[in-house]
């Protein structure tokens, strides 16, 4: 028995609380019900991106809600009122990550600073299969590597993005789905935004769809397979796109080959 699932674990020291794990946050029934009804539920999308002289496709299945309007059937409300009883924060988005299996990954990177609240915290609730997360100091040294448990929490410092670099590497395992679901408080010109006369409930659904290719059309499975790349990716508020690039491209040769399918 983990003697330290029901709390918090310090991982990265800052100013703003660093980096916190809290292993068992929600129990594996509830956790299990969350992952169904938001795989199931969510408008996942396949983004493309301009990666060098190429477009590749991110890694894994994406989705965004602002959540002043998230939509009906979903229970990102009731998850969201869990994080918020233990970590409060100005929490006004949230993004959705679903790895398919071991293929699917995101390339080391912090969340866009400009895309933050300063002192607001990132909290990242993990479903579905266990993945690890690699985080690291950019100032160097080893990765610390977390294995992020279905019903598990981890709170990021806005302080952290500045100072560590984190990522999911992809696996040879045979690996089920994996989903994480990261609330953020983003700028108020970053929130997505909806056009005059439309419901906020109406808006919350469709938050930039028709920016993305849905993920159905891609049409492989229920989750497609189809055309993963590696590449440099990272977290992506498609509600804030000039391209479709989010992240700065990863420049370091280890991390790179890191981001590649095995
Ligand atoms: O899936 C994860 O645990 C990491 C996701 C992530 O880093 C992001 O969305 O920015
Ligand atoms: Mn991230």
């Amino acid at each position: 028995m983990d003697l330290f699932a029901d709390r918090p674990q310090t991982l990265v020291v800052d100013a703003e609380g660093g980096i916190r794990y809290w292993p068992a946050f929600v129990g594996g029934d509830e956790a299990a019900a969350w992952f169904a009804a938001l795989r199931d539920g969510c408008a996942w999308q396949h983004q493309r991106r301009p990666m060098y002289d190429r477009v590749v496709d991110v890694p894994r299945l994406q989705a965004w809600y602002a959540l002043d309007a998230p939509p009906d059937g979903l229970p990102l409300a009731t998850m969201l009122a869990r994080v918020q009883a233990a970590f409060p924060a100005a929490y006004n988005s949230v993004g959705l990550n679903l790895y398919r299996d071991g293929r699917d990954s995101v390339a080391m990177h912090n969340d866009k600073l400009h895309m933050l609240v300063p002192g607001q915290p990132i909290a990242l609730l993990s479903l579905g299969a266990t993945r690890r997360m690699n985080i690291r100091a950019k100032a160097g040294g080893r990765a610390l590597g977390i294995d992020l448990e279905p019903g598990s929490l981890l709170v990021m410092s806005h302080a952290s993005q500045t100072t560590h670099e984190h990522g999911i590497p992809k696996t040879s395992q045979a690996m089920p789905p994996r989903m994480s679901v990261v609330f953020r408080a983003r700028p108020a010109m970053a929130a997505p935004s909806r056009p005059p006369g439309q419901k906020a409930s109406e808006a919350g659904r469709n938050a930039l769809r028709r920016t993305f290719t849905p993920a159905h059309t891609l049409n492989r499975s229920v989750f497609p397979a189809a055309g993963r790349t590696s590449g440099a990716d990272g977290e992506t508020p498609p509600m804030h796109h000039s391209g479709m690039d989010s992240t700065s491209p990863i420049t370091d040769p280890a991390a790179r080959r890191a981001a590649r399918r095995p």
